[in-house]
């Protein structure tokens, strides 16, 4: 190849797409991933270039300044209309060393997926979103655990929207090209992880059923890799109670549960370290054939870095559940 193709090619983010309702907590969930990975990581570093880290930092302040007895989530990106999905840049590399790895965590605005509806652009614009899987390594679906698991899940499949998901996987995962990874995130989640984790796992496999089955297949089984990582992206936050109004959205409200600082995330970096396991694991297997192979390769040259990375992401066993997959993970 020329070099000028390698270098084009060696220039390819990993891409990561972020899969959930508008206001679930997604760039939270990133901002606190990227505020703590220097408290987790030994030899690695992660670098959001300048806009990821204008955008997170600002989400940063919000979260740390959520106080009070009743703390309602709002909206996030929302009602806003974005027509380009927003792009959250990162590079990986060990600590004093050049960064080798670029990660692209691919966010878009929720109504995108929302609608059966026939009109051209909201075709156009579901096409968007599939094109986003379809090259993304990974996906992160980030669920409401609230919505999930309160009033025996009453508002789960309305806000979580897993038919949605399902649908889109139905065209996008045919005839994979190379194995991917998906990662379901549960966030929200202090109270449920702090009551009994194992109810919170059972649930969001309840609640995913179509979709976890459809990956089960007999064609998805040995490309697929499934995992629940719940995520407490503020840690200190916990569900209080539900205000219904008889023809308003339901409205979710939380509270500190002690009277230390509320910000004392928790888990926020195991979905990268199942990522990176990931990524190691085809790299091992010599999956010389396809694609990402190009990403792969700067563990072939880099055994230092390819052992900070196993360093990184060793002992998570208990922080997650793989629904299947073990053979693309370890
Ligand atoms: N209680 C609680 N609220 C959260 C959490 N993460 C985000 N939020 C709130 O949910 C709203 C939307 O968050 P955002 O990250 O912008 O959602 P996005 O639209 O999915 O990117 C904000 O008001 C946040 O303060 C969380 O872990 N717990
Ligand atoms: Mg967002």
């Amino acid at each position: 190849m020329s070099f000028f193709l390698e270098k084009l090619f060696n220039n390819q983010p990993l891409k990561v797409t972020m899969l959930g309702h508008s206001g679930v907590g997604k760039t939270s969930m990133l901002a606190a991933m990227y505020d703590q990975f220097d408290t987790i990581s030994q030899d690695l570093q992660l670098q959001a270039d300048q806009e990821t880290e204008s955008i997170l930092d600002k989400r940063l302040q919000d979260l740390k300044s959520m106080v009070g007895d009743s703390i309602k989530s709002e909206e996030g990106l929302a009602g806003t209309a974005v027509d380009d999905p927003i792009f959250h840049r990162f590079q990986l590399g060990e600590i004093g060393a050049k960064p080798v790895l670029k990660i692209q965590f691919q966010d878009y605005p929720g109504g995108w997926i929302d609608t059966k509806n026939k009109d051209k652009d909201k075709i156009d614009k579901l096409e968007k979103v599939k094109t986003l899987i379809r090259e993304s390594a990974a996906i992160v679906v980030p669920i409401d655990a609230a919505r999930l698991m309160e009033k025996d899940g009453k508002y789960h499949n309305e806000y979580n929207k897993p038919d949605r998901i399902n649908d889109l996987l139905k065209t996008v995962y045919e005839n994979l090209d190379f194995p991917r990874l998906v990662i379901l995130a549960p966030v929200k989640c202090e109270k449920y992880m702090q009551d009994d984790p194992s109810k919170l796992f059972k649930r969001v496999e309840e609640g995913y059923t179509e979709v976890l089955n459809r990956l089960n297949s007999e064609k998805l089984l040995p490309k697929v890799a499934v995992v629940i990582t719940p995520v407490q992206t503020v840690g200190n936050i916990i569900f209080s109670r539900i205000e219904e109004n008889e023809d308003d959205q339901p409205t979710f409200c939380y509270r500190r549960c002690s009277p230390d600082e509320s910000y004392q995330p928790k888990d926020t970096e195991i979905p990268l370290k199942v990522l990176l396991s990931f990524l190691v694991k085809l790299h091992l297997d010599k999956k010389q054939n396809f694609w990402p192979n190009r990403i792969l390769s700067i563990f072939s040259k880099n055994a230092s870095l390819r052992n900070a990375v196993s360093r990184f992401s060793y002992g998570i066993g208990d922080k997650m559940e793989i629904v299947q997959g073990n053979h693309l993970l370890r």
